[in-house]
């Protein structure tokens, strides 16, 4: 007899006004607010079967028995579901993702996301999705964006026990679809991780306390962009915010430089573009790969004339996506 399961899918998100840093590293509390949309047709699929008398989580990641650390990293987080309800319930754990894991296109966001909404069905709906938020935060702290869909707002907060730093939607995606073209231009997985990063990022670049100052102003200018439909403002602030968080990485010693060559002809193609006439922005998260984001009426445009790029190895069209959910239970 199968074992009781759930299975539960999350998407992947990129943030427009970015986060990096951290304000308490064991609740993993972010530094800075951020603002988010989450994809469709890219994700990360998990299952939750019970591992019965077990006293340990196994972890499969794409068909894989996943390294040691990895697992330890999954049963801390089902940790917090099994403190919060007093039942020593421990799962087998299958993720599998269909796209790139670890090359900065948010894998840990969506699977994070995924395994708190199965785990929240598993322990019978202990967390509201508000709560869940911020247990997915203690996994990693984007995959509190991706609990929900659309444009997505997570909260820095100020309590010290991490309460008030969740995510909540600010537009579905029907309110305001956009077209997002993920651009792969290396499909290794990063040199350093983002916490790492951060950690050195926060120790050692002269820049770090105006990077956090800063965000307030645009996270209030990119809401009412977003509120506007104003996407004119939406591609000024995401691409302000995406090269002043480089800028910032690069300025950290050693420098972080997360980007290759073809990361930077992509940049100067969208800005060409845009002179043109076509609403193109880019936007680059700790890897070397670039997201174009276009209304969806130059989506084709805009794709045609990135195939043309040298060096991109493949191109992901996708829109507009809804938060994590539950797919199936079997109980
Ligand atoms: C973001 N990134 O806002 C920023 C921009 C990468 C660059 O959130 O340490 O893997 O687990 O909280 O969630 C990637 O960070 O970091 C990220 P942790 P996470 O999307």
């Amino acid at each position: 007899m199968q074992e009781k399961h759930w299975t539960a899918v999350a998407h992947p998100n990129i943030a427009l006004v970015k986060y990096w840093g951290k304000r308490d590293e064991r609740l993993n509390l972010p530094a800075v607010g951020s603002i988010s949309i989450t994809l469709d047709t890219l994700e990360s699929r998990t299952v939750l079967q019970v591992n019965p008398n077990s006293t340990q989580d196994e972890f499969i990641i794409n068909g894989s028995l996943a390294p040691e650390h990895q697992r330890i990293r999954i049963q801390d987080f089902l940790d917090l579901f099994r403190n919060h309800t007093g039942q020593s319930l421990y799962f087998i754990v299958n993720s599998t993702n269909n796209f790139p894991t670890g090359a900065g296109l948010a894998s840990s966001a969506s699977g994070f996301a995924a395994l708190a909404v199965a785990a929240n069905a598993a322990f019978d709906f202990p967390f509201s999705q508000q709560e869940l938020s911020t247990i997915a935060r203690q996994g990693s702290g984007s995959a509190a964006r991706s609990i929900f869909g659309g444009w997505v707002e997570m909260h820095r907060g100020e309590k010290a026990d991490g309460t008030d730093a969740y995510a909540e939607p600010l537009l579905s995606p029907d309110e305001w679809p956009v077209s997002i073209l993920v651009c792969i231009t290396s499909e290794g997985p990063k040199t350093v991780g983002s916490t790492e990063g951060m950690n050195l990022t926060a120790a050692t670049s002269p820049y770090y306390s105006a990077w956090v100052e800063s965000q307030e102003s645009d996270l209030t200018a990119m809401r009412n962009a977003i509120r506007n439909r104003d996407f004119d403002q939406v591609i000024d602030i995401a691409e302000f915010s995406c090269l002043k968080m480089h800028g910032l990485m690069l300025s950290a010693r050693p420098g972080l430089v997360y980007w290759n060559g073809v990361t930077v002809d992509i940049i100067h193609h969208v800005r060409q573009l845009r002179k043109q006439g076509i609403p193109a922005f880019f936007t680059i998260d700790a890897g070397p790969q670039v997201k174009v984001v276009c209304l969806p009426e130059v989506a084709d445009t805009v794709e045609g004339s990135l195939q043309g790029i040298p060096g991109i190895r493949r191109i992901y069209r996708t829109g507009l996506g809804p938060g994590a959910h539950l797919v199936d239970a079997e109980n």
